[in-house]
């Protein structure tokens, strides 16, 4: 079946139809495949947590309407919920603990390709949870703040997670009175299994209120660990020149992605693959020199620290590999289709897994290690230039659609385009030069018109003079549409434009990858303390129109926990249950501040998180 219209953005149309006539089957196709999709797993009504199961309840009310042990559509449809924060907690923190490692390996003189760029940023956040650094090194300083943070994912008692000295106290105090203290991130994850085992919670709320503690020890613990560390690693991003789209690879270069989402591997290999060393080795093998261009999140991680161009995000990873011009696409985890091994094989392409936990049969696989990691990332990138004679010359197609974006605003960068002080923002705020902030953020899912929300609901927003920041997929479908460039400031309300021109930058800001959610919440949390309020009487508000992953249910579940207005445009498999889907789009509100809305429609998503934002003005009498 030819998949037709799926893609806002410029150049995908013509990769699809080359796959077609390669006889390759992208993601939108194997969607195609699937119709219809179950409809108990899409109302979220299916459990498989034990082997008296799998049980459906029937959601017209003829059929079942218990599993086999006695649970209901609530417990069932909470209890899956809670199970998809888990992995996506699991899955940033995992990531945040690999960089940790990393981090301590430095701070104890044992990994010599790695160093302490942003010293300014380790100290600052020593000193935040309590680590003097009166009279100590950078390195003394570094070690007692990784073994701080080496705590957080294990820590035994109930004490809360360390990191949460970041959060704005008057949110501690609302966790605090809902009993979602986060301890520990494993424990965090580690219970969401216990308690959704067979037999153990089968209260909606408790269920969820767990899960709302789940995701605040992702969001202000995990995610943000990876956040900071990678910035002390590799440098805070600031403002940076970039192109994007899949016209950023080159007809006669050898083209590597990487792919993926720790800066630990794909900074290295950027770092590598640019040295004089392998541009020569290049043109041994006949090409003008090795040019990478990155994929989702880790693509973000180098785009705004390196300035490195992206090809493209999530749902553009097969597409990359149509082009035929690619001689490596070398991947962490996270977000990798194993499909990437299937199209490969159709032209020359070679996929280079890395890691011990992500495996894809079919790939070659190189493990990275820390402590050798310039060696290891030579052996691979030497493996792509080899490669480069065997590219199908007769069927590269390479779109030839790219366009200039800035990237790198991370709060530091924000903070010095505003002069030092969040004043000039609050003025803004305040003044209605600028109604409000929205946070969008999350992935590609071929369910909806690939980018076609992402742009729509910004240009509705900037349109309003809604300042719009966000990361991950959504950034890169932004940066891709031209509204990361400054041009995009004729796009923009009078009042946003103004400011944005002031500022030289543009109305949507690259702020980083998903775990960089975390820069939004810091964002959050510094304007609601400078205000004297609570993140929930901001005007502001989260988006994630296209999310598909786990991790997205984490960050939009620590948005809600975080007090945040928090719109998806996908709907969630949480429809079976009517008690579920109330709490999580009304009553949580009460008890966080913050709640879901779900609209498919960006034009009325836009409008109705407008409206939101107006309301919240009106209740600080702006
Ligand atoms: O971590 S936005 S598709 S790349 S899950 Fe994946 Fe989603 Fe992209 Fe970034 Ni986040």
């Amino acid at each position: 079946v030819p998949a037709r219209g799926v893609s806002a953005t410029k150049g995908v149309a013509e990769l699809i139809e080359k796959a077609e006539e390669d006889g390759v089957k992208t993601a939108w196709h194997r969607l195609l495949e699937q119709q219809p999709q179950c409809a108990f797993g899409q109302l979220g009504l299916c459990c498989r947590n034990c082997n008296m199961g799998p049980c459906r309840i029937d959601p017209f009310g003829s059929g079942p309407t218990k599993g086999v042990c006695g649970a209901g559509a609530d417990t069932i449809v909470a209890r899956n919920l809670l199970r998809m924060i888990a992995a996506g907690a699991a899955a940033h923190s995992d990531h945040a603990r690999d960089v940790a490692e990393v981090f301590k390996g430095v701070a104890e003189g044992r990994l010599q390709y790695y160093r302490l760029t942003d010293v300014e940023k380790l100290k600052s956040l020593a000193e935040t949870l309590g680590i003097s650094t009166e009279n100590k090194d950078e390195h003394e300083i570094a070690r007692e703040l990784a073994e701080v943070l080496e705590g957080e994912f294990g820590k035994p008692g109930d004490e809360p997670l360390r990191m949460l000295a970041l959060a704005p106290k008057k949110r501690i105090k609302v966790w605090e009175k809902a009993g979602v203290i986060p301890r520990a991130i494993d424990r965090e994850i580690c219970e969401c299994m216990h308690r959704t085992h067979i037999g153990v919670d089968a209260d909606p709320v408790s269920l969820l209120l767990h899960g709302i503690r789940t995701s605040i020890a992702d969001g202000w613990s995990g995610s943000m660990m990876a956040t900071y560390l990678s910035d002390i690693l590799f440098g805070t991003p600031k403002p940076i020149k970039a192109e994007a789209n899949l016209g950023v690879l080159k007809e006669d270069y050898v083209n590597i992605i990487v792919h993926g989402h720790n800066p630990i591997l794909s900074t290295k290999i950027v770092e590598v693959a640019m040295s004089e060393e392998m541009q020569e080795l290049a043109k041994k093998y006949g090409a003008k020199g090795v040019n990478v261009a990155g994929m989702c999140c880790t693509g973000n991680e180098v785009l705004m620290r390196l300035g490195v161009p992206i090809a493209g995000n999530f749902l553009m990873q097969e597409l990359a590999v149509i082009t035929g011009a690619v001689e490596a696409i070398i991947v962490d985890y996270q977000c990798i289709m194993p499909a990437i091994v299937d199209v490969a094989q159709c032209y020359h392409t070679k996929v280079i897994t890395t890691e011990p936990k992500a495996h894809i049969p079919g790939a070659i696989h190189i493990e990275f290690n820390a402590e050798k990691a310039d060696e290891i990332a030579k052996e691979i990138v030497r493996i792509a230039i080899e490669n480069y004679p065997n590219r199908p010359r007769d069927r590269v197609h390479i779109p030839k659609h790219k366009i200039e974006a800035i990237a790198g605003f991370s709060v530091e960068a924000i903070l010095e385009a505003l002069g030092g002080t969040l004043e000039p923002l609050i003025n803004a705020l305040r003044d209605g030069t600028i109604k409000g902030i929205v946070g969008i953020v999350g992935c590609n899912n071929p369910k909806v018109r690939h980018n076609h929300s992402h742009v729509t609901i910004a240009k509705e927003l900037i349109k309003r003079d809604v300042l719009v920041v966000g990361t991950g997929c959504w950034s890169i479908a932004a940066a891709m549409d031209g509204l990361m460039s400054p041009k995009a400031v004729d796009l923009a309300g009078p009042g946003l434009k103004k400011v944005c021109e002031t500022l030289n930058i543009p109305p949507c800001l690259h702020m980083g990858s998903c775990v960089d959610c975390s820069r939004i919440l810091i964002a959050l949390g510094a304007l609601a303390e400078a205000l004297g309020v609570d993140i929930p009487d901001l005007p502001a508000a989260g988006s994630a129109p296209e999310w598909m992953s786990e991790k997205a249910v984490s960050i939009g579940t620590y948005f809600v926990a975080s007090g945040v207005f928090t719109h998806l445009g996908v709907v969630p498999p949480v429809m079976g249950s009517q008690k579920v889907a109330k709490i999580l789009t009304e009553d949580v509100e009460d008890i966080v501040g913050g709640k879901f809305y779900v609209e498919p429609d960006p034009v009325k998503a836009a409008e109705t998180i407008y409206n939101v934002i107006i309301e919240k003005r009106k209740k600080l009498g702006w």
